[in-house]
């Protein structure tokens, strides 16, 4: 055996050859990169005193503590935003302006600092509306930060300053943590959320044992579920001062629910149904992974929009201005046959296992299906079928039919996960494009209102299939391509405009984009000659000259009429905000050499 010192300096001399190497071999095309359009393009809510839902930071903020820091009748708010963001990730403090039909209005946020080293994930202590601290597990001890109120920021003091119960306190095994509910009349308790939606609630004893796990239920008698992924509550004063109400934020919604009082005989607390928080000069917002449409839902002139999500509900947002001057209120979730329309895999299982079990991920696309002049809904999702709802009634009443299967050949249309489908005309016939379990752009005709035919490959002016991911993505990696039939160049024929996922590659599994870049927006223009569908290469969405790269999970885009043939248009980013950028500056980058 050989010198051991001289063995490890080899090792680590090999060990660096190496990473140069491999470093030279990965192509900074896969390095993932954010440009984002600016702030001044983002749409605010349309409500006319300016009071909107909550607009989140990341796709999932963390209500990590209340405390009277700006000195307001109720409250202020902290917010912890997480990595899975696209604006600024770190923790938020929203400031208590008022209440509107008893929720809660908060102020825009600022971020505040906090100590080296040290994550969001926290909770927010305040000592008899004195002083403000922070905590954080680490490992099995904690570190603790005080608030400096003028300089917005946590500075670390030693621990042993807090010596008394907290609001909120840690669970063991992972889910979060729980927050502490004071009723006035009946013992406080302990409130806990869930991946799934459930709210459980504990209380006291024996000792210092929790109770057995009941349930917040809601005025109907029923077990409330949040409507969102990983909901994460907080207890919040109602406006007597008591601890009882609750802020509840998951991946796809920021909420509050109202204690109504009362006890049901299994005594658990009855909760009224939940209303969105509130933020005053609200960012307009939409749950989370947003896949839009422009279209005049109601039928009244102006553009609406119509938008699926990652938890998987379609919702409506409505513009009360005009199109030259949008104001899109709060997205109201759509019904279809009277019910609200919501697909989650549940036990049936998602392609990326039971813990995606709550994500429906709609995919909706609006198009006139029967061309009867009312707007209808194709839609496909996390369970990679699809569906038609028929919209049944007046011009300006839209009301979707139940639900009805595509089928090509007998059987239930199925393909690639998360993709919205292309629907519109091309060669003056309705069809319909999703991308196939091959990962490739596929086109069916439309033979009647649930039957359609198979047109094979879409594919390139060369004739090549178009890929829409490496060989590599398949399953549960795979898919997630938006597809929206646009005529964007005007000349009379449908283009493709397409949303991406991060890693999607298209139109080569090789030499496609992003491939890894970031979400993107492109467009691949319809170049047929006669009869022969065909695209050309995709190229990207710019502003302002540069590529947009919109995160890692998706975007999704939909054009927006700016006068007469002139087109702009709404770009959506995972967070779920939105951004309506000018035809003025936009435009469309060089494809990819393939
Ligand atoms: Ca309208
Ligand atoms: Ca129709
Ligand atoms: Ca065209």
């Amino acid at each position: 055996m050989g010198n051991p010192k001289l063995f490890r300096q080899e090792t680590t001399l090999m060990l660096i050859l190496i990473l140069l190497a491999v470093s030279f071999l990965i192509s900074p095309a896969y390095a993932r990169e954010n440009y984002f359009p600016d702030l001044s393009t983002q749409l605010q809510t349309g409500e006319p005193d300016g009071i909107g839902p909550f607009a989140p930071i990341s796709v999932h903020d963390y209500p990590i503590g209340r405390a009277f820091v700006y000195g307001g009748e109720s409250p202020d708010l902290f917010l912890g935003a997480g990595k899975w963001t696209n604006l600024s990730p770190g923790i938020y403090l929203y400031k208590y302006i008022s209440r509107k039909n008893g929720v809660p209005v908060f102020g825009e946020p600022i971020r505040v600092q906090i100590p080296l080293g040290l994550g969001v994930s926290c909770l927010i202590y305040q000592r008899n509306k004195g002083d403000v601290f922070a905590i954080w597990k680490i490992n099995k001890g904690f570190k603790v930060a005080r608030y400096n109120r003028r300089k917005h920021c946590f500075v670390l003091v030693n621990k042993e300053m807090i010596d008394e119960p907290l609001d909120q306190v840690f669970l063991t095994y992972g889910a979060g943590p729980m927050t502490r509910v004071e009723f006035g009349n009946h013992a406080p308790g302990f409130i806990a959320g869930s991946r799934y939606g459930n709210l459980s609630f504990h209380t006291f004893g024996p000792g210092f044992e929790l109770s057995r796990r009941r349930y917040v239920v809601g005025v109907d008698g029923i077990r409330l579920r949040n409507k969102t992924t990983g909901a994460a509550p907080l207890s919040y004063p109602n406006a007597e001062g008591t601890n009882c109400d609750l802020i509840v934020i998951g991946e796809g919604g920021t909420y509050y629910y109202r204690f109504t009082g009362r006890f049901d005989d299994r005594d658990q607390p009855v909760y009224a149904n939940q209303a969105y928080l509130l933020e005053k000069n609200a960012p307009l917002s939409h749950s989370s992974l947003p896949v839009i449409n422009t279209v005049d839902w109601d039928g009244d002139g102006d553009i609406d929009i119509v938008s699926g999500d990652s938890v998987g509900f379609v919702s409506l947002l409505e513009n009360t201005g005009t199109t030259a001057t949008p104001r899109f209120l709060a997205p109201v979730k759509l019904r279809a046959a009277g019910e609200i329309i919501r697909i989650r895999p549940g036990y049936y299982g998602s392609l990326q296992g039971p813990k995606e079990a709550n994500w429906g991920y709609t995919c909706p696309t609006v198009v006139d299906w029967n061309r009867d002049g009312l707007p209808d809904i194709v839609m496909s999702d996390s369970t990679a079928t699809h569906k038609v709802y028929i919209n049944r009634a007046a011009p300006n009443k839209p009301e979707l039919a139940a639900a009805r299967e595509l089928f090509c050949e007998g059987l239930d249309l199925h393909g690639a996960w998360r993709v919205k489908p292309g629907a519109g005309l091309l060669n003056g016939k309705m069809v319909y494009v999703l991308i196939d379990e091959d990962e490739e752009f596929h086109l069916f005709w439309k033979i009647d209102e649930q039957n359609l035919e198979d047109g094979g490959k879409l594919r390139l002016d060369g004739g090549a299939a178009i890929s829409a991911n490496p060989k590599n993505r398949t399953g549960g990696r795979g898919g997630r391509v938006k597809i929206t039939l646009f005529d964007w160049d005007r000349n009379g024929r449908n283009d493709l405009l397409l949303t991406t996922h991060s890693g999607n590659s298209i139109p080569h599994p090789k030499h496609g984009i992003p491939h890894q870049a970031g979400a993107m927006v492109m467009l691949m223009l319809n170049v047929s000659k006669a009869e022969d569908i065909r695209f050309a290469p995709p190229r990207p969405l710019q502003y302002k000259g540069r590529t947009l790269y919109l995160g890692e999970h998706s975007c999704s885009a939909a054009p927006y009429p700016f006068g007469k043939d002139k087109y702009g248009m709404i770009v959506t980013i995972e967070s779920g905000r939105f951004f309506l950028l000018p035809p003025d500056r936009i435009s469309w980058g060089p494809p990819p050499n393939i």
